[in-house]
């Protein structure tokens, strides 16, 4: 059995934690649209927080970046003044980030580096890039120094979302191409499952490559999303905040409302499913189920994807 899964960061990859333990082949699709180019460097950091969670090799408590780091080059760095001070770098992070900078000024794309990261990583599932093309979230904000756009992460990382925001532009998106192996792995599924992960910033864009959202709306698999907020507020991160910005309210139904029913305009799911506590929950054109839906636990965890096939009768 296959399974394919669009995911974030760092409740993506707990996610995936879960579902790796079904008897399936496992695909993670996952956003890029955080990257950053620093230093030189470029630095992915969705793809790298699935990358040390599921290879055991994540800091636990930050859930990004490397256990056991340190940040010796990151503070001479910001000694100097470099570029944004803000965003650590941690040295054993940065290996990897030379890697991989390494590999792609030599001409192989993203999902062939990633693919070569995972050699010693060993995720057990396959880590796909949503592209190989730069895009990249910019987000147009207001302050004293008048209307501009900035990085995502310079929002969130620097600004904390706290600071006055018009909207999230997916730069790039439009002329991007899904990574090789993306439209295969979403059209031979027997189910795709959208993780509970940041539905603005980490879905959205995965939705935005051009052929992504075609093929989830045409493949024959089921699709179904678990909700990343439970009773108002996000499972964890920033959705309360993005989802404000949006002027949307931050529920699961109006979470599950904006991926909408497969058969209404661009609606991609066929089911959703929401914590307990929003069993009440109700959304035109879609089977909504509910289960625990906190990740205390791999098992935990494994119990939630198992609820969201269900929903739609697939038994892994
Ligand atoms: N998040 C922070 O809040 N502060 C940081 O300094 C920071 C550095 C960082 C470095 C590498 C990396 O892969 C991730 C890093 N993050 C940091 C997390 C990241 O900003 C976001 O949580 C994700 O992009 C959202 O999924």
């Amino acid at each position: 059995m296959r399974i394919a899964v669009l995911v974030g960061g760092i409740g993506g990859a707990r996610f995936l934690m879960g579902v790796r333990r079904l008897p399936a082949e496992v695909t993670a699709i996952v956003n890029t649209a955080d990257d950053l180019t620093l230093h030189g460097l470029r630095v992915c950091p969705d793809l790298d927080s699935v990358m040390y969670t599921l290879g055991d090799g994540a800091d636990p408590e930050r859930g990004w970046g490397r256990a056991g780091e340190s940040f010796t080059v990151g503070s001479e760095l910001a000694e100097y003044n470099a570029e944004a001070p803000w965003f650590s770098l941690g040295d054993k992070d940065l290996a990897t980030h030379l890697v991989r900078t390494r590999m792609l000024d030599a001409g192989y794309g993203l999902t062939a580096v990633t693919a070569a990261l995972c050699e010693r990583w060993k995720p057990g599932v396959e880590l796909l890039p949503m592209s190989d093309d730069r895009v990249e979230t910019h987000v147009v904000v207001s302050d004293e120094d008048g209307r501009r756009a900035i990085h995502f992460q310079e929002w969130w990382v620097r600004h904390r979302g706290k600071i006055e925001t018009d909207r999230f532009v997916f730069t790039g998106a439009a002329q991007a191409k899904p990574a090789p192996g993306v439209i295969e792995a979403l059209r031979d599924a027997d189910a795709v499952l959208i993780a509970p992960s940041n539905p603005v910033v980490s879905i959205a864009p995965i939705l935005g490559v051009p052929g992504i959202r075609e093929v989830l709306r045409s493949t024959s698999a089921p699709v179904v999303g678990v909700s990343p907020i439970i009773a108002g507020a996000p499972v964890r991160g920033m959705a309360d905040r993005c989802l404000e910005v949006l002027g949307e309210p931050v529920t699961a139904q109006a979470v599950g409302a904006m991926f909408g029913p497969r058969h209404d305009g661009e609606g991609v799911l066929d089911a959703w499913l929401v914590d307990e506590t929003d069993r009440n929950t109700t959304i035109d054109g879609l089977t909504v189920g509910s289960a625990p839906l906190w990740m205390s636990s791999p098992e935990a965890t494994e119990a939630m994807a198992r609820a969201a096939l269900e929903l739609v009768e697939v038994t892994a």
